[in-house]
């Protein structure tokens, strides 16, 4: 057999990654009261620590982030300490780890806010359809338009929350610039009709990410800092009238940051439409760059071995695999994966899915 690039080591900075499996970054809403990383979530993490790198779940950086029930934050002490035993147990195994910072910005709902305030975006423009709240759906609210003066407030719960990264034993931190959160709000010109310094030109789009950036360099060096960004997903009711020129623009202007990889969700999560072209996307960019969405073995190769990307993430065969690498490296057949417990709920769907081993399958030929 030749030598499989999936499966060879890859070093980003510091870090050698012992393949170029990317665990994905995936909501399960199964953190504690307060949004508190529990003993569950550190045995999920743990049975997928032979993914090159895990990409933790989004977190967000203050109480005015949130989003959704149960998801983790990365902001006091109690997350923190929630978080160390997750770092620590992914280690034990030699694995490598990032946590996600999100701030969700208008996709979110009064009742799962400080003081019942509202969610805030670039521009009054409501999302359409429902969040998810403790209550059950209900309609998304009209943001509240950011003033400039509030988004240095946001800027520096991103520096702390990267601090906090930092204390928790993390190797690195991805920046969540995708799928319709706050960052991506300002990113693209669907949702960000400000006619300041924070709209208008892709420059001024541009401004909150950068400042992001800054705030999460001061804890961190650049090449332990990930950017995930998605060009044309509409998910969250995102639109952008020229997401192959503006995506070229961010792209290229991160170039200099020397990053650890800039993450894109190629295509439409919703529509399945691919539109853009990520290949010339990607030979805009100098650093690492990690593929994602809908990838199985075979394309993940072949994206590889084609220089089309240089690691690819992978969602959900990650859920029903913690041990994906190995069946990948040893074309084992997967588990079935239950879409019904991704959300929510304990440990079934959750750290109950099977090793190869305990299903008594062998390995042929290696
Ligand atoms: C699905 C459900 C809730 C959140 C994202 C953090 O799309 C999410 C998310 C996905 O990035």
């Amino acid at each position: 057999m030749s030598k499989q690039k999936l499966f060879s080591a890859v070093t980003i900075g510091n870090l050698t990654l012992d393949n170029r499996m990317v665990m994905a970054p995936m909501t399960r809403n199964r953190a504690a009261p307060g949004n508190i990383p529990q003993q569950i979530n550190v045995e999920y993490y743990r049975q997928r620590a032979t993914a090159g790198l895990i990409i933790t779940e989004a977190s967000q950086v203050s109480p005015e982030g949130v989003g959704y029930p149960d998801t983790p934050g990365i902001y006091n002490d109690q997350q923190v300490a929630g978080w160390r035993k997750i770092t620590d147990a992914v280690h034990q195994e030699g694995g490598h780890i990032f946590i996600q910072l999100w701030y969700v910005g208008r996709v979110s709902h009064p009742s799962l806010l400080p003081d019942n305030q509202l969610p805030v975006a670039p521009s009054a423009i409501k999302p359409e359809g429902e969040a998810v709240t403790y209550q059950g759906m209900q309609p998304y609210v009209e943001p509240r338009a950011l003033q400039s003066s509030d988004i240095q407030g946001i800027v520096l719960q991103y520096r702390h929350a990267a601090k906090m990264a930092k204390l928790a034993g993390f190797d690195g931190v991805e920046i969540h610039a995708a799928n319709g959160y706050l960052i991506d709000q300002f990113l693209r010109d669907g949702s960000n009709k400000r006619n300041d310094e924070d709209g208008g030109s892709e420059e001024n789009r541009m401004r909150f990410l950068n400042q992001v950036i800054d705030a999460v360099f001061d804890s961190w060096d650049s090449w332990e800092v990930g950017i995930r960004l998605t060009p044309e997903n509409s998910f969250n009711s995102m639109s952008d009238s020229d997401p192959q020129a503006h995506f070229h623009y961010f792209i290229s202007q991160l170039n200099p940051r020397n990053l650890a990889y800039i993450h894109l969700l190629e295509g439409d999560m919703m529509s399945k439409a691919r539109n853009v072209d990520y290949r010339a996307l990607r030979d805009s960019y100098n650093g690492i760059y990690i593929a994602n969405n809908g990838y199985d073995k075979a394309r993940a190769e072949a994206a590889i071995n084609n220089g089309d990307c240089d690691l690819v993430a992978f969602g959900v065969p990650f859920i029903a695999n913690p041990d994906l690498v190995y069946r990948y490296k040893n074309d084992l057949p997967l588990n079935e994966v239950d879409q019904s417990t991704f959300y929510g709920g304990d440990e079934k769907g959750y750290t109950d899915y099977p090793f190869a081993e305990q299903t008594g399958e062998t390995v042929q030929g290696s």
